[in-house]
């Protein structure tokens, strides 16, 4: 090795691995060993030729799925207990691999492979594994008598596929996984926060975002709400509007941006009994059942001795799809995504009884049944991070105006984990983003596109939230600001390209984007990031 450059290429391929190429047949993997699991299928697909299984009749191929590089396939069932059934896919590209890994999570209740997730990973030189965590039906009927189950579903199955993926890929490319990365929101942030505090050694890198983490008291504050807008407590969706324009009257200007988007909703003091009726009940009023309703929402569930059990909702994005009337207020009586979550939820996991009623239960009771039944399982609340934190990177984000997870249980479980670990510890290793003007997981009045959906168009590749945690594990450079984007209504069948609407910081918590006083409003450049004091 005398020849200089030649030297020199090989420091670049020792520091930056070739990008792999299979050193076995795909089929070969058929034969790989794994513990209380069996590989179904090991078969190549070639570029661009995946349809996933799950498409609606007539519905067309997604583009998403037509860029795939080809592809080796792995089909696993892996039944860690009697009762187990619990299906992965491992897709591997045939070359080009990156040397690293990307497991995907589920929202929900799970039971289904996320096709999307796996094609942008593979297409981005990852290997990848999904897992169905151990049924392969909506809902939560496949829970009713089944507690290994729901366990799978809590924290086996996951841990299971990581573990698993990383023996497949190290048998086809023959060597091992350099990182490994987990990134997924809803019932997939309460996944990322469970691998992060269960097994820390499984990733390298995880983003939770708007985790579902306090399983238990989030769903027994879901039932005490289904509860209080039992009846005369029931807010229509005609009423949202009224609710999400007093918001705005009261709050939108506070933060120095008149745009629909409250920076800080935690500054916004909104007296819901402003909108009482004076005269006739119209859908310019609440009644005063619906104010008190709407009183409980912002409060959030408090058991019979006023302690409360999970933090409530907080003013601003009402309005829209993805706003209130779909998760919580609902289309109609105990038709939302909150009650479909607490009825299948108590019904199938805590009461078994599928003809359990949410009208007679007894908040204090449920919430001891509960956690006796399902805390162990479900529950992702350990603060003491040091075992993750201490070799891995951690980023949590949450929408503001999340009408599914109130938005302060992230805040409250960061500042939570920061008292366990300490601030330097944090600082080196923890970050939160809040996100303002966004609902459940994306979508929302603000600019909510940064890279947190990898099946999603990037917002801006060299400040979204993925890269920033790649950056901070590969390279440790600590994330900073993270650019998001607000796009304008888009039709995703259109051949062009959406146009950026506005564009926003977001900051590293405590700290808020602070418009400068001056400059264009939709331009991120316009703002600083800032601690406000409470
Ligand atoms: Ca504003």
């Amino acid at each position: 090795m005398r020849n200089p450059s030649l030297l020199l290429l090989s420091m670049i391929l020792f520091a930056f691995p070739a990008f792999a190429t299979a050193s076995k047949p795909c089929a070969s993997l058929k034969e790989v060993a794994l513990p209380n699991a069996s590989v179904i299928s090991a078969e190549t697909v070639a570029a661009g030729a995946f349809t996933p299984p799950n498409l609606k009749a007539g519905e067309k191929v997604p583009p998403l799925y037509k860029e795939i590089p080809a592809f080796c396939r792995v089909l696993v069932t892996l039944k860690p207990t009697a009762d187990s059934d619990i299906r992965v896919e491992v897709w591997l590209p045939v070359s080009g691999w990156n040397g690293k890994f990307r497991g995907q999570g589920n929202g929900g209740f799970a039971g289904y492979i996320a096709y999307a997730g796996l094609a942008a990973s593979v297409s981005q030189g990852y290997a990848a594994a999904s897992t169905d965590t151990g049924h392969s039906t909506e809902g939560a009927a496949w829970a009713l008598g089944h507690p290994e189950k729901v366990a799978d579903y809590g924290y086996r199955a996951v841990h299971a596929m990581t573990v698993d993926a990383k023996t497949i890929v190290k048998s086809f490319y023959g060597d091992n996984v350099t990182r490994s990365y987990f990134a997924s929101c809803s019932n997939g942030g309460r996944q990322a926060l469970m691998e992060a505090q269960r097994f820390p050694e499984d990733y390298d890198g995880i983003i939770a975002g708007a985790p579902a983490n306090a399983w238990v008291p989030m769903l027994t504050a879901g039932l005490k709400f289904l509860q209080t807008a039992d009846q005369a407590g029931y807010i229509p969706p005609t009423k949202i509007p009224t609710i999400g324009k007093a918001v705005l009257a009261a709050c939108d200007a506070q933060d120095g941006v008149t745009d629909g988007v409250l920076n800080d909703p935690r500054e916004c003091h909104f007296d819901p009994s402003t909108l009482l009726c004076k005269g006739a009940d119209t859908d310019a009023c609440l009644t005063a059942p619906q104010v008190n309703t709407l009183k409980t929402i912002y409060a959030g569930a408090r058991d019979s001795s006023g302690k409360q059990i999970f933090p409530g909702l907080l003013p601003g994005a009402e309005e829209g799809r993805g706003g209130w009337a779909t998760w919580i207020t609902g289309s109609e009586q105990g038709k939302s995504s909150g009650a479909f979550f607490a009825n299948g939820y108590f019904a199938n996991m805590v009461y078994g009884n599928a003809e359990w009623n949410y009208k007679t239960a007894n908040i204090d009771d449920t919430l001891k049944l509960a956690y006796e039944k399902t805390g162990a399982s479900l529950d992702a609340m350990n603060s003491d991070m040091k075992p993750f934190l201490s070799r891995g990177k951690l980023i949590l984000y949450h929408g503001w105006n999340d009408p599914g997870i109130s938005p302060l249980n992230s805040v409250n479980y960061y500042n939570s984990v920061v008292a366990a670990v300490g601030s330097q510890r944090a600082d080196q290793s923890l970050r939160l983003y809040m996100v303002p003007g966004m609902q459940h997981c994306a979508g929302g009045p603000g600019a909510t596109a940064f890279g947190q959906d990898e099946a999603a168009a990037r917002s801006d590749p060299d400040h979204d939230i993925f890269s920033s945690l790649t950056q901070w594990v590969e390279e440790g450079k600590a994330p900073s600001t993270i650019v998001a984007t607000k796009y304008k209504e888009h039709d995703p069948a259109s051949n062009s390209a959406p146009q950026v609407e506005m564009t926003r910081p977001l900051c590293p918590y405590p700290q808020a984007a602070k418009y400068k006083g001056s400059g264009d409003r939709n331009l991120a450049s316009s703002f600083v990031c800032a601690v406000e004091n409470h």
